[in-house]
């Protein structure tokens, strides 16, 4: 069975974005893959984190990762930091990554031209500790959303001049980008990412944000004065958004969904979005609630700790004694 490797930073609540471009396609996958899900708590601290809203928004993530169907049965599901073996192959790898590629990244250099302030050290390396995380587990697959593809090609180059300077070592993963729903917008600007870190943004729906609130976030969505319901990401950047909101949510294709409502007014297709997002919402937060109530998540988090370390301790030293750091026979 090929191996599917994905985690999210829950650097504040999950929001709909996350869902669409990544958790989502997870959970569609567990069958098909072995499937590691993690939650990629270091990531959260290479931007300042509130230390008790970071401890709820890393339980809830994971509430909301078995709230949207990944079973702890199927799928290997812990926290990066109870397996130590990240961060130490993570160092190793930002010795086999050039400071060139991390200045080529686009997600740091437009954090850089948001004129962003004491920007970390962490936040610039980032890329070479989620090399790591993937080459751990010699992931055939890794689902991403739009803007993390990027990070996956700089881990192929890097496992790729791994491999060729101390010989086969590392599976050179492929990312996985979902056709529609890649990059999801923000409903108040929708030439920007749907981000979960805008916090009190109108323009972002969170997995748990109250269904009223929700309604009125997309019945609230900037469009345009075109008055016409087409897919047209250029011109029409808000209604080709609530398009693939839709589309990936109802399963029925865009052309299909145009051709519905060619005759419609906007308030008319945002109502239909709006009830398309919360019929989604109101089943994940109704499992989200049993998954608290039934008090599993700590079991679950060790368990599939316990899983991921058995295979990272084994990879960990046999790239060290590749790399001749590792001496003595463990
Ligand atoms: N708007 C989005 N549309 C589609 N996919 C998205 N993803 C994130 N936002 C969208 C995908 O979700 C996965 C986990 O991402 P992440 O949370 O680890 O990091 P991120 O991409 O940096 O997400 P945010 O919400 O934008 O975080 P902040 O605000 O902290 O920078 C990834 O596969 C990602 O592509």
């Amino acid at each position: 069975m090929k191996r599917m490797l994905s985690g999210i930073k829950p650097t504040g609540q999950l929001t709909l974005g996350n869902y669409i471009g990544a958790l989502k396609n997870f959970v569609a996958y567990q069958d098909e893959y072995e499937m590691i899900a993690f939650i990629a708590n270091l990531h959260c601290i290479t931007v300042y984190q509130d230390p008790q809203e970071l401890k709820k928004n890393l339980k809830d993530a994971v509430a909301l990762y078995l709230a949207c169907g990944l079973d702890p049965n199927k799928a290997t599901v812990f926290l990066q930091t109870d397996v130590l073996e990240h961060a130490q192959l993570g160092f190793i790898m930002s010795c086999n990554t050039y400071m060139g590629e991390l200045n080529r990244m686009t997600q740091f250099k437009d954090k850089q031209a948001k004129g962003e302030t004491n920007l970390t050290a962490g936040l610039y390396t980032y890329p070479t500790l989620m090399s790591a995380d993937i080459l751990m587990y010699d992931a055939d697959y890794v689902p991403v959303g739009e803007d993390q593809k990027q990070h996956v090609e700089l881990c192929r180059d890097t496992a790729i001049r791994f491999n060729h300077k101390y010989g086969d070592t590392f599976k050179v993963p492929e990312p996985l980008v979902p056709k529609v729903g890649a990059r999801i917008m923000s409903l108040s600007d929708p030439t920007k990412k749907m981000s979960k870190s805008d916090h009190g943004d109108k323009g972002c729906i969170y997995l748990l944000d109250d269904l009223n609130v929700a309604r009125k976030k997309i019945m609230s969505a900037v469009t345009d004065s075109l008055a016409k319901v087409q897919f047209d990401p250029v011109n029409q950047p808000g209604i080709s958004n609530l398009l693939q909101i839709h589309s990936s949510l109802s399963g029925v294709s865009i052309d299909d969904l145009v051709k519905q409502f060619e005759n419609s007014g906007y308030g008319e297709f945002k109502k239909a979005v709006a009830d398309v997002v919360c019929q989604e919402l109101s089943k994940i937060q109704a499992a989200y609630k049993d998954v608290i109530a039934s008090g599993q998540i700590e079991a679950v988090l060790e368990d599939g700790a316990n899983k991921a370390r058995r295979i990272a301790s084994r990879k960990l030293s046999k790239i060290q004694r590749k790399i001749g750091i590792e001496i003595r026979k463990r």
